[in-house]
């Protein structure tokens, strides 16, 4: 049963406004001039590693930014140009959430539950209405017609509109599922907070959680509460303290409310279940979340599976310690670890595990996918020449009022479509 992994494009837009409460490493990188073109490239390289891993690897788009819809819909008016610079003299915050690249994070784009999962026995696809976050409410109408059009076969796809923005939802990321063997039925995790009273919002709201197990037709779904010292910690999405991959469980021991009551039931429910977790006393919460080590990509390749992780976790000493124990350990199947430079999305508080949206399909299914957002070497080589060419080197928080900015940004995605053949059109847009 091969995985899909869709790793969002990074779009020439990517900068950094700090508009993540509770993504520490976003609003921490607040006004910092960013580098699109580098941070592009840092994704692609990711892509290359994991099609060379044996997986097959594809991409979403980035969004049509900044989005002069949402400028004109808060009361903005006049020609492009002049709009945009009279709304950055005015709300500059607006207009940076306007400019945000934030699609980019594909774990966010929506939550998948497998045909194997499933009571009509269909790939179900939700797309995330990402509600809690100004720049990220933005993103779910572009998401949906990425998706339509990628997962059009409805012998095979059932791709579904967002819950309703009442309860915020932020798709794969607060998902996980476990499952004996590839093929088998599985056990899906729909991970939620609370956190009365904190800091930092919960973002994953459990109405919605359960909206989405409903609407998938999903058998096996558990509802599990993530601990608020997490969220606290800086923990805004669940995949920043746990990832699962067949049946192993990867995760740091302060990640959930009721830690005991989730290992009892994926024990009894899943058969040949493997804990890999990392103790409090040896990597503290705070660790998990600045090296990101939790927010690995978990693959399964051959010879057992591989850890896609980012330079951060090799820097912080007492991770990449723990983490050789990790490999070195034979009773889990975690037997590779591969470092990446992905520090430009690192810096918005997004790891490997943000970066990509993974989709589980029979190869039959995987035949049923939209060709044109698929990977292969020629294709690679291709946007890697595209991004050199079009992607602005780097982007000042003071460049986001600047009309000729807007206008290569807009030439740039107009290049990624046309290379990519596909047309605004078929994706709802003039
Ligand atoms: O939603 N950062 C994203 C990072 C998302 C990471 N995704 C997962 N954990 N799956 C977020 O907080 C920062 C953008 C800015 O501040 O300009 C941002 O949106």
């Amino acid at each position: 049963m091969p995985e899909l992994q869709l790793d969002g494009l990074v779009g020439p837009t990517h900068n950094y406004a700090g508009l993540s409460l509770g993504n520490l490493a976003a609003t921490s990188n607040a006004g910092a001039v960013s580098a699109p073109r580098t941070a592009a490239l840092q994704g692609l390289a990711k892509m290359r590693l994991v099609r060379a891993l044996g997986v097959p690897q594809g991409l979403l788009l980035p969004h049509d930014r900044p989005n002069l819809g949402l400028l004109r819909a808060m009361g903005f008016a006049g020609p492009d140009r002049e709009l945009l610079r009279a709304a950055h003299g005015e709300d500059p915050a607006l207009v940076a959430a306007a400019w945000s690249a934030s699609a980019m994070w594909t774990a966010n784009a929506a939550t998948v539950s497998p045909a194997a999962d499933t009571a009509d026995r269909r790939t179900h696809l939700t797309v995330a209405n990402l509600a809690t976050m100004a720049h990220r409410a933005q993103e779910w109408p572009g998401t949906l017609a990425q998706l339509r059009l990628a997962f059009a076969d409805t012998r095979h796809f059932a791709v579904h509109a967002p819950v309703p923005a009442s309860f915020g939802d932020e798709g794969a990321a607060n998902h996980m599922r476990l499952a004996s063997s590839a093929g088998a039925r599985g056990v899906e995790l729909f991970v939620h907070g609370v956190n009365p009273g904190g800091r930092f919002p919960a973002r994953q709201h459990v109405r919605a959680s359960a909206a989405v197990a409903r609407r998938h037709g999903v058998a096996d779904a558990l509802l599990v509460p993530q601990a608020d010292a997490a969220i606290e910690a800086g923990a805004f999405h669940n995949d920043v303290v746990a990832v699962a991959n067949g049946p192993v469980l990867f995760a740091h021991e302060q990640a959930f409310a009721d830690r005991t009551a989730l290992v009892e039931a994926l024990t009894r429910q899943v058969p040949g279940f493997c804990l890999v977790e990392a103790p409090a006393g040896e990597v503290s919460l705070d660790d998990a979340v600045s090296s990101y080590l939790f927010n690995a990509a978990l693959l399964s390749v051959e010879g057992g599976m591989a850890l896609i992780l980012p330079g951060e976790a090799k820097a912080s000493p007492r991770v990449w310690r723990w983490l050789q124990r990790v490999v070195q350990d034979p009773a889990n199947p975690i037997a590779t670890l591969h470092v990446l430079d992905l520090r430009e999305s690192m810096r918005n508080g997004g790891g490997p595990a943000c970066l990509r949206l993974r989709v589980q399909l029979s190869a039959e299914a995987l035949a049923a996918v939209d060709p044109r957002f698929l990977l292969d070497e020629a294709r690679l080589d291709a946007l890697e020449r595209l991004v050199e060419r079009w992607w602005p080197e780097t982007i000042a928080p003071d460049d986001l009022g600047n009309p000729d900015l807007m206008d290569q940004c807009r030439a740039a995605r107009r290049a990624l479509l046309a290379c990519l053949g596909i047309a605004p059109a078929e994706l709802g847009e003039a």
